[in-house]
């Protein structure tokens, strides 16, 4: 800036505290419903006050759909874009432990913090609408639900294992457990069984599942949900117990293995090992398995690294329905009663676990499938090949043949079998003759592999039977390698390590007989049937096909569909959550609460400390626990279990639509104007269990009636994290958690929100950099200035010649579709810096001969309303304040946030004009204007033309030219 002509210094602090306050006081962010407009309903993850007030990572997310709210409000939308507190939950209650200030203050201490904070940013949210889960008024609607569902069917206390947190003294649901650990104080989880509350989620497992297809979420969003869903296909399968009635029932993905099957294994909780008590022979062995693994968490017993533990049921044995075979039962931890049926036949030839287990019990290990690898593919010649792998057990190191990516990579050594020769004498040739080693012993062969693939030297299209042998060098003793002339040259043979042999040998053959010598890997996947009798010869799909039929029609077994999803636990041994809206009676038994007597509220307590025999701390409450039942007004006692921090925002979104709303949840044609949510933002950590669990009530609540839609969120979108400036997690412990409110102070809000949405593509990870805000800051300050000054000395209300005009108003149009169509795909950070670019347009780009570079003139280039209407238009949603502010200081009347969001012109958007660089072996020797687009022989004369050109080249002819389309031609003498 010359001095003298600066027309006020950009200071946020004051202007952002004005435009909040006219903001407020017009209440122009709240909403009702109106029947001509179209609505939006936008929403971000509500936070749980915490102690510790909002981060920068909170701001991202509020500050991308605040700029989304903001423009759909421009596009003449009616927008809904409310917050408030998901504040029931365990660091309150720890806090209060602590401290002994009670949850209920130190909730609403933290909540007026997070607001302040929240305001400070000037975010255009609804505060007419704000909720919070702890006020009774919410939390009568939540029990009402859970009432509904209880009647359903879909509440029910079951006797449950439970993941139990000694320190926390607190039942954990499996999600809540990260490796065996608490999720929230790292202590290691112990097992203990406990009467739970459950919810039956499991019912709508395929309805979440299919209907995935209606809604718009992101792929890895969706994966996410259909891998915690776990739809799995198979068979169920019957196998008589001899001499007994009864039977047991195995669920398999795998019917087309039943052939090798060699025993069964039951879950050590199965009803099945009591029944058989009088026959079983070692019925205490076995029971004292069964309390040991009873000790265990489903992740120990399930961890793959974990060695295999197992006792047999002896006395009584299975017979294989398929082949009649008689085969003993087991019981082992591996196996899980509440997957399944609890059940399986195992298949140690095809199953890494039954594998494993088979070899420390010594139990039969018979393979029924050939691996079949490769694509089948027309016209295959068949072939009998051997495949050798030779080890060096020494350097733990494998063979390879490399030769090179276009002919497979890197290889195992492989070769046809010659007249007389047997395998094994082939295998060791094919070694010596493409490696020259000679002293290698065989260690194991492997089952027949159908390999399908193209033999390129030939060109034909192959299928083998291919043999693979284990070796091991004794000695490096080598001859001179006899290369055939196809070969000669070809490949370079080298020694790999096993991780890199691992990773290099990519060809799904090799790499499988790698594994299968080297990791004692068994294979898993489908292939031949052998070893079954009339079914040898068939493929995995037309055998599973065939035997479930088979089993069907014996009345054996039937098909299947299981589900990884399990019953969401809903107790929780706390004082800070809803009280489960339930009385038992001695004699009724389990009695609802009426709704006429909801919220049932949470008494005043004095200690929260859980009680060591698991139950709530509610439960010493004598003169809240103690109650009537309402059926027969006997003395009666209230349920003392809360519902887990999941209940609250499972709902939320509905009772925005309708906070005061004390006759239902909310009013039915509120709901239908406003559901579904069409944009929800939140965390990725929320994606399996928040998004299912509230996608679950609200299609219960559907069935029922209450909702209008299947569906609570038509797009879903995912912030990702933003790390401490160190790289890593902010975290208290570390020390480095950014608090945005110094920021604010020192830089402006409008900083702090355009640099998180500059910072990085939205859904990425990135860390924070105070530098790169200070980045943000001088654009808002060089953007206030030239545009103050502009507007100091009158604003005009055209171009000054249609030169200036055809360029201006492409670079215009050319924003606005930039930033119209970056919002709508979420790339609010190339948003940022289109609008960079468009302000920051220099004038020799733009046509203007380069020594213009004083800045009154290039400043003028925002001299017309126009330009600066749009630009400003573009920038409000993402830094409102500045926008707000230099609307109403160029005097453009009304306030910007009522104005209507920029079209573009898209017959202006072409370049119409290109500023060509003319170099002469690489160095610029002139810049020429040309219209865009022309041919290329009349750009080559039109550069040859030009007098700098001709100067420099001072007649040399040009050897060649060379022309990158409207932007460079190089001349080369
Ligand atoms: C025989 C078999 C042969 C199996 C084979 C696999 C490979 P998903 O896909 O996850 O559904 N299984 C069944 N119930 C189980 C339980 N309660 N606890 C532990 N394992 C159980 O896995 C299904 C497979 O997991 C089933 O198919 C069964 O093993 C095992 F070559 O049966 B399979
Ligand atoms: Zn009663």
């Amino acid at each position: 800036m010359t001095k003298g002509t600066s027309r006020g210094k950009y200071s946020p602090e004051k202007i952002e505290k004005k435009w909040q306050k006219i903001w407020d006081k017009k209440k122009f962010f709240n909403v009702r419903e109106k029947k001509d407009k179209k609505k939006s309903y936008i929403l971000v993850e509500f936070p749980y006050p915490s102690g510790d007030g909002l981060h920068v990572g909170h701001v991202r997310s509020y500050s991308a759909l605040d700029a989304v709210a903001r423009k759909k409000r421009l596009e003449g939308k009616n927008v809904l874009f409310p917050m408030g507190w998901d504040a029931f939950g365990l660091p309150t209650e720890n806090y209060a432990i602590k401290t002994g200030v009670h949850p209920r203050k130190a909730t609403d201490k933290n909540i007026a913090t997070f607001r302040k904070q929240l305001k400070s940013l000037g975010l255009s949210f609804d505060w007419s609408r704000e909720i919070d889960t702890t006020d009774p008024k919410y939390y009568k609607w939540t029990q009402w639900i859970f009432l509904q569902l209880y009647r359903a069917g879909l509440a029910y206390q079951a006797e449950m294992p439970i993941n139990w947190c000694p320190s926390c003294k607190i039942g954990l649901a499996n999600e809540e457990v990260v490796a065996g650990q608490c999720e929230r104080c790292g202590a290691e989880i112990t097992r203990r069984r406990q009467k739970q509350w459950l919810l039956k989620i499991t019912a709508y497992a395929d309805r979440l599942l299919k209907d995935l297809n209606t809604v718009d979420y992101p792929p890895k969003i969706r994966t996410q949900q259909e891998n915690w869903i776990g739809r799995s296909e198979g068979t169920e399968i019957q196998f008589k117990i001899n001499n007994q009635e009864s039977e047991i029932r195995v669920f398999t993905t795998r019917p087309d293995t039943i052939f090798g099957a060699t025993y069964l294994v039951l879950a050590p909780e199965h009803p099945l090992i009591g029944s058989c008590k009088s026959q079983v022979t070692n019925y205490k062995e076995v029971d004292n398995y069964i309390k040991k693994s009873a000790r265990k968490s489903d992740l120990d017993r399930t961890d793959l690294t974990k060695e295999k533990t197992g006792v047999e049921l002896k006395g009584i044995r299975a017979i294989n329905p398929a082949s009649g075979e008689e085969i003993p039962i087991w019981t082992a931890d591996y196996v899980l009663m509440d997957y399944g049926t609890g059940a399986i036949m195992a298949v140690p030839a095809h199953d890494q676990r039954d594998f494993e287990f088979a070899k420390k019990f010594n139990l039969p290990i018979r393979i029924v499938i050939e691996p079949e690898t490769g694509e089948v593919k027309p016209n295959e010649v068949f072939r009998k090949r051997i495949v050798a792998l030779v080890h060096d057990p020494k350097s733990k190191k494998v063979l390879t043949l490399d030769w090179g990516d276009k002919y497979g990579g890197h290889l195992l050594i492989g070769g046809g079998i010659n007249k007389g020769e047997d395998v094994e004498q082939a295998a060791q040739r094919e070694i010596k003759e493409e490696t020259g080693y000679t002293n290698v012993k065989l260690l194991d062969k492997s089952e027949t592999v159908h390999h399908h693939y193209v033999a390129y030297n030939k060109g034909v299209n192959r299928v083998t039977d291919i043999i693979g042998l284990f070796f091991e060098l004794n000695s490096d003793q080598k001859v001179k390698p006899k290369l055939s002339q196809e070969e000669q040259g070809k490949f370079q043979t080298k020694w790999l390590s096993y991780a890199d042999a691992g990773r290099l040998i990519k060809d799904e053959m090799h790499n499988y007989l790698f594994r299968k010598f080297i990791k004692g890997d068994v294979y898993t996947g489908e292939g031949i049937v052998v070893n079954s009798k009339q079914f040898d010869g068939l493929n995995s799909e037309q055998f599973k096909k065939k035997m479930t039929e088979w089993l069907e029609k014996q009345g054996l077994g039937s098909s299947a569909v299981n589900y990884k999803l399990r019953d969401w636990i809903f107790s929780r041994q706390h004082y800070w959550g809803e009280p489960i809206p339930i009385i038992h009676c001695d004699k009724c038994g389990v009695v609802p609460v009426p709704e006429k007597d909801l919220p049932i509220e949470l008494p005043y307590v004095e200690k929260y400390k859980p009680i060591n025999t698991g139950e709530s701390p509610l439960a010493t409450v004598k003169s809240w626990v103690n109650t009537k039942c309402p059926i027969c007004r006997k003395p009666a006692k209230r349920e003392t279990d809360t519902m887990p921090n999941w209940a609250g925002s499972s709902w939320y979104f509905l009772r925005y639509c309708d906070p005061e709303n004390s006759q239902a949840l909310a009013d039915k044609n509120k709901l239908k104007y406003w559901m579904p949510v069409d944009i929800y933002n939140g965390g990725m950590e929320h994606t399996t269990l928040h998004l299912l669990y509230s996608r679950f009530w609200h299609k219960f609540l559907y069935d029922k009636g209450f909702v209008p839609t299947a569906e609570p969120y038509k797009h879903r979108h995912s912030h990702g994290m933003i790390l401490a400036e160190d790289g890593r997690k902010m975290s208290k412990s570390f020390g480095n958690v950014i608090n945005p409110d110094g920021l604010i102070k020192k830089y402006g809000a409008d900083s702090v929100r355009l640099y998180e949405m500059f910072i990085a593509p939205f859904e990425e990870t990135t860390p924070w950099s105070t530098q790169g805000l200070i980045g943000v800051r001088r654009f808002l300050d060089r953007i206030y200035t030239v545009f103050a000054n502009n507007i100091g000395w009158g604003l005009l209300n055209d171009y000054p010649d249609d030169e200036t005009r055809r360029r201006r108003e492409r670079i215009i149009n050319k924003t606005i579709k930039k930033v119209t169509d970056d919002f709508d795909d979420f790339k609010f950070n190339t948003a940022v810096s289109s609008l960079m670019e468009c302000f920051n347009e220099r004038a020799d780009s733009i046509g203007e001969s380069e020594n213009r570079t004083d800045e009154t003139l290039s400043q003028r280039r925002w001299a017309v309303k126009n330009d600066i209407k749009n630009f400003l238009l573009l920038l409000y949603p993402m830094a409102p304040h500045i926008a707000a502010e230099l609307w109403e200081k160029s005097g453009f009347g009304d306030l910007i946030n009522e104005q209507v969001w920029p079209k573009y012109d898209s017959s202006k958007l072409a370049d119409t004009e290109i500023m060509l660089v003319v170099q002469i072996n690489g160095k610029v020797r002139d810049r020429i204007k040309l219209p865009a687009d022309l041919d290329e022989q009349i750009i080559k004369e039109k550069a040859l033309a030009s007098d700098n050109v001709r100067r420099q080249l001072s007649g040399r002819p040009a050897k060649r030219m060379i022309y990158v389309k409207n932007k460079i031609i190089n001349i080369v003498v």
